[in-house]
């Protein structure tokens, strides 16, 4: 079959629906170019990308020295498998635990794989150091909250559209409500619970931030009942709530981190469980891995997108562009009936719309905002969800503001 010369972004699109899986409903735009805070379209028109691939590329797109990264160790060794030892693996081991503070980490590709380590981690922590009956320890999540689409990962949602169909589900989840610390004493009495697995910020839920106390006082509660706490920061790690991990906000280091996304800065899938030795060392050796996990390129990569966060004080600029940001949304909610809120930390923020869950108002602004030059998506229904690379300029940002705004209230008129 003669390759089709596809040219434009309806073809494009039109490829996509004719020998792609339905699994999306991306807003209609064809990117072919990114380049820091920007990305460009097939037909060349530039815009601002407000959503950094769901906050993996936190470092912009295409950073060039995360790119360069790739390209040299892709000239040497790329993968080994875990069967052997390679020239990267330790060196980014070692690097990636003094930069995160523990002992020890295990390397994984996706934000669903880390979260699977650490459930598998944290069970096992519980037969063998808390000594919880085989086969009867209890993992606590709560509503709201989204980690991936593995069946592990779904058995612990409270969302239909993430659950129905694919039963049946994990056993050995208890859900409670997000932000509720009665809620959370009251299940930390089985003395079977091995761990609280729980977004700082809840990300696909709409950005929802809980109470400046909340985090705190749960870990405290996890220690005194000698339960894990496991935070799963694949999105709002990485500098993007202001501060290297969200958890640094709020004074506490949790027992098991997982990471994701932007710990590549979106250049290639790499993902990491960090854990101190009491925990991390129930594994042994055959008892858990992947054919790609700590692969070389990825190990490089990881590292120089890592050096950037440090180097270009990513958790800084976010904390301070979010401060405007916010109030830049505050002053266009006083002026709006459109818009009734804004929430987050840092560069991770959404503004909820005026309007019902399941109208496509969200959608449809969202579609004005592309046609303005700027890239968003709604997350559930009537929220839209904000988050550009964490390299952003303070006059970039006032420039998308200017965009967001002039938007909404052209939408209104
Ligand atoms: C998609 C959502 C965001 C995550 C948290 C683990 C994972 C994710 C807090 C799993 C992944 C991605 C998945 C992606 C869209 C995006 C997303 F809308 F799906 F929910 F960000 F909010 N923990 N989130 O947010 O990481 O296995 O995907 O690498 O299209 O499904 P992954």
């Amino acid at each position: 079959m003669i390759e089709e010369k596809v040219s434009n972004s309806q073809e494009l699109m039109a490829l996509e629906g004719r020998y792609g899986a339905h699994n999306y409903h991306p807003l209609p735009v064809v990117l072919s170019r990114g380049e820091g805070v920007q990305v460009w379209d097939v037909e060349g028109k530039k815009y601002y990308d407000f959503l950094s691939a769901y906050s993996a590329v936190n470092q912009g797109h295409c950073h060039p020295k995360i790119v360069q990264a790739l390209k040299d160790q892709a000239d040497s060794l790329t993968l080994t498998s875990r069967a052997f030892y390679n020239d990267v693996l330790g060196r980014y081991e070692k690097f990636i635990t003094e930069y995160f503070g523990y002992d020890k980490v295990l390397p994984m590709n996706t934000g669903v794989e880390g979260g699977e380590t650490a459930v598998k981690l944290c069970r096992k922590w519980a037969y063998e150091v808390k000594k919880v009956p085989a086969n009867q320890a209890k993992i606590i999540f709560v509503g709201g909250n989204f980690w991936g689409r593995t069946l592990a990962a779904i058995s612990s949602s409270t969302d239909p559209s993430s659950t129905t169909g694919f039963g049946p589900y994990m056993p050995g989840y208890v859900i409670i409500p997000y932000n509720d610390l009665d809620a959370l004493a009251k299940a930390l009495e089985d003395p079977n619970v091995a761990g609280f697995m729980v977004e700082p910020i809840q990300g696909e839920a709409g950005v929802v931030v809980p109470d400046d106390n909340y985090l705190a006082d749960a870990y405290q509660m996890c220690r005194d009942r000698n339960v894990l706490f496991i935070a799963d920061e694949v999105q709002t790690g990485i500098a993007r709530t202001g501060k290297l991990i969200c958890c640094d906000h709020h004074g506490f280091k949790p027992d098991i981190l997982v990471l994701g996304k932007a710990l590549s800065g979106g250049v290639f899938p790499v993902s990491a469980v960090l854990a101190n030795d009491e925990v991390m060392m129930v594994i042994k050796p055959g008892e858990h891995g992947s054919t790609f996990g700590g692969n070389p390129l990825g190990c490089a990569v990881a590292m120089a997108a890592l050096e950037v966060v440090r180097d270009e004080q990513l958790a800084e600029n976010a904390g301070r562009l979010g401060v405007l940001f916010r109030a830049r949304m505050q002053a266009l909610i006083d002026q709006s009936d459109l818009v009734s809120l804004v929430r987050g930390k840092g560069l991770l923020n959404a503004i909820v719309i005026n309007d019902s869950e399941d109208s496509d108002t969200a959608w449809r602004i969202c579609m004005a905002l592309r046609d303005n030059g700027l890239l968003a998506k709604p997350t559930h229904g009537n929220i839209i969800r904000f988050a550009p690379p964490l390299v952003m300029t303070e006059t970039q940002l006032g420039e998308c503001c200017d965009i967001i705004e002039r938007t909404i209230l052209e939408f209104e008129a």
